[in-house]
């Protein structure tokens, strides 16, 4: 019998032994993410179970108090696993509608931003979920849910939280056709084609895990946008979504095509002084609104890889940016993406975002947000921080990250983002305070699909997940995160999460190790960003290349930014400027980021550039190998299907770990001639045979 049929015929029996046996392992396929309320009788003190007891409303229904009651109501019957709840109860109530103890408890949230909630539990024995308004009630179902999930007594439950941004939202990257740009999960989610008629209900279950984690909005098309979107076949069907997420405070967004109006066939030109291009955008936004009273808002590309733009006629970032806004009024807000470098330029691609918007703060309308990517390049497996965050005291600014993984392995590899991006939050901008005090939002780019598991690979729903927690508290640790998480996605046994959460928080720095390390940045092969193509150096733009990133030659290696270079170092404040400048006293991880220094270079583990460097991809390649042992050792406490799933994507990502370090390293010494430091294996191959594969099967390019 193959081994494909054993494995059949045991998740089958799996199967019945769960339908017959109360609290054994279910078979699962990832599709229930962190809300699978897996039962808590792996622990949970009977007593407190008990402590469980009906859920009751002291607030009128609302279509989100209802989805509140049953998310609780649904959440608990799973936990508690056939148990009968037998405690004083559960209360939902608006702050408004409670007394007593109750209301004092809710008290503590006047002040507290839309959607903030309180936990309490009251003398009498029943647990209180407060809020100020509706969406905060749902917030906290699902907080609640979150804590009994991962594990927590009932008995000590007590939370307050209220989130950092009034925006957290998620953009998708689909096409109206299905195709998902940098998508490596399968199609979009979004039926386009069948809408507005038919709804489904995955659309449900997708709004239950964004409002989980916090999320409020949603930029259902990508950001290079066909103008068709904004006609009102397509506002039909978007005000379809909008009515089915309303209840989980979810508002949608469109990404608005620039030359929209021209190309619609309305206007000669898209000028955003014409004023027939203004009355076209105040009339499009009014249509909208007349279907979506809560649209959020227009997600703007312009001026960038070959998206239209202000700047075709001779305007500014600030003339297009505010036309939109003026038609939107106080009703949304436009979102105008900070991601652009120009074909005409040839400044460091680094520092042109910086030039084209610095100059125009407080020039940018009241209802106008810089979507600001992480890094000042592209979303690559280490930058250091924007130089604009905290650069524009005078303007509105959110960061944008990228949950799916373009640049980092797509969903095969096993990276844990949330390190990456605290490291850009926490980062301090010396214009006073670290990055999140200069942000209103926050806005992270989709991994979601339609592939089973929603993300491509369980553990990418990790960075999901983490996506929306830092939105919510962007103070929350990396490893609480991962905490969290594993414990509701996998197992709360403390001893699969002593071992799992170190395997996450050590997975991005072993992917930056591999991939680009010591600075390193954008070594990928072209278009699809599958794997290492050091070597291409003969692509139309300069900033297509990766020779342009690395600058590699027999002198050294690395891009200098300092004085002496393109003194993109400038650009960041003095301060910061300084803790970068030295190579010899500064943080190594952004060493070849800044400078360019040679082969034999003195790095601080004593080692010269050369061997530091191949270490460096060695240990990325160890990590991969000790992080599939861990995994391993893990098959007791995890179900069949996901276990062998990760199982599978590891044993590739230690293939193309060790593909990525060897082909590099034979590249390098095409440049340099340095003999391999003593002790490391040499490329399995020559470097021909790396240059001379190709995919152009690759997936979402
Ligand atoms: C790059 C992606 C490209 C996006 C672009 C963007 O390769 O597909 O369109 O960013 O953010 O990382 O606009």
């Amino acid at each position: 019998m193959g081994r494909g049929l054993v494995n059949r015929l045991l998740a089958l029996l799996a199967a019945f032994a769960a339908l017959a046996l109360p609290g054994m392992a279910r078979a699962e396929d990832g599709y229930d993410l962190w809300l699978r309320y897996a039962p808590l009788d792996d622990g949970m003190a009977a007593d407190d179970a008990a402590a469980l007891g009906p859920v009751t409303s002291a607030s009128a229904p609302t279509p989100t108090i209802i989805a509140a009651r049953s998310e609780l109501e649904r959440g608990l019957a799973e936990l508690l696993d056939g148990h009968e709840p037998a405690g004083r109860g559960i209360v939902l109530g608006l702050a408004r509608d409670l007394d007593g103890a109750a209301a004092r408890e809710a008290a503590t949230l006047e002040g507290q931003p839309a959607g903030a909630y309180r936990i309490a539990r009251l003398a009498d024995g029943r647990i209180l979920i407060a809020a100020q308004d509706d969406i905060g009630l749902l917030y906290g179902a699902f907080a609640f849910l979150r804590h009994l999930g991962a594990g927590e007594p009932v008995s000590t439950i007590d939370d307050i939280s209220a989130p950092a941004f009034s925006l957290r939202i998620i953009d998708h990257w689909g096409n109206p056709s299905g195709l998902v740009e940098r998508g490596y999960s399968g199609r979009s989610i979004f039926d386009w084609w069948h809408l507005p008629d038919r709804l489904d209900p995955r659309m449900i279950d997708y709004a239950r895990a964004e409002a989980s984690i916090g999320i409020n909005g949603v930029v259902v098309n990508n950001v290079n946008a066909k103008a068709y979107v904004l006609e009102p076949r397509y506002i039909a069907k978007l005000r379809r979504l909008a009515d089915a997420w309303r209840p989980y405070g979810i508002r949608v967004y469109l990404t608005a095509r620039f030359s929209a109006p021209m190309e619609l066939g309305a206007t000669g030109t898209a000028d955003p002084l014409d004023p027939a291009v203004r009355q076209w955008w105040k009339d499009k936004a009014d249509e909208i609104y007349a279907a979506i009273p809560d649209f959020g808002g227009f997600l703007v590309k312009a001026n960038s890889e070959g998206q239209p733009g202000p700047q075709d006629y001779g305007r500014t970032h600030a003339d297009g940016a505010n036309m939109m806004a003026a038609a939107l009024g106080d009703r949304g807000v436009v979102l105008w993406r900070a991601f652009v470098y120009s074909a005409e330029d040839s400044t460091d691609r680094a520092k042109q975002a910086y030039n084209e918007f610095v100059p125009l703060d407080g020039k940018f309308a009241d209802n106008v947000i810089l979507q600001v990517k992480n890094g000042p390049v592209d979303f690559q497996p280490r930058e250091p921080f924007h130089p604009m965050f905290g650069a524009m005291p005078h303007t509105k600014l959110m960061l944008e990250g990228q949950i799916t993984k373009e640049y980092l392995g797509f969903a095969t590899h096993l990276a844990f983002l949330a390190p990456l991006w605290k490291e850009v939050i926490t980062a301090d901008t010396g214009h006073g305070g670290v990055v999140a005090q200069n942000l209103v939002g926050m806005a992270g780019v989709a991994n979601t699909g339609s592939d089973r598991n929603w993300s491509g690979s369980h553990f990418d729903q990790a960075n999901w997940y983490a996506f929306g927690r830092l939105a919510w508290d962007p103070r929350m640790s990396s490893g609480n995160i991962a905490q969290e998480w594993a414990a509701q996605t996998f197992s709360r046994d403390p001893g699969f999460l002593a071992e799992v959460v170190p395997m996450m928080l050590g997975s991005r720095q072993a992917v930056v190790d591999y991939m680009t390390p010591l600075g390193l940045a954008h070594q990928m092969g072209t278009g699809h960003h599958y794997g290492p193509a050091p070597w291409i150096c003969d692509l139309a733009r300069p900033e297509w290349n990766p020779c342009y990133y690395s600058k590699a030659d027999a002198g050294g290696i690395g891009f200098d930014r300092t004085a002496t270079g393109s003194d993109a170092l400038a650009q960041y404040a003095p301060t910061v400027a300084a803790q970068w400048r030295d190579p010899k006293a500064m943080d190594e991880d952004y060493l070849l980021w800044f400078h360019h220094l040679p082969w034999d270079f003195k790095t601080q583990s004593g080692r010269a550039l050369w061997p530091e460097l191949v270490h460096r991809y060695d240990r990325g390649v160890a990590e991969v190998d000790a992080m599939a042992a861990t995994w391993a050792s893990l098959a007791p406490n995890v179900d069949e299907q996901r276990f062998e799933d990760t199982s599978e994507f590891l044993a590739i990502q230690q293939r193309e770990a060790r593909w990525w370090r060897d082909a590099s390293i034979a590249y390098w010494q095409s440049v340099n001639h340095l003999p391999l430091p003593e002790g490391a294996a040499p490329p399995a191959h020559s470097l021909d045979w790396y240059e001379a594969l190709s995919f152009p099967d690759a997936p979402a390019d």
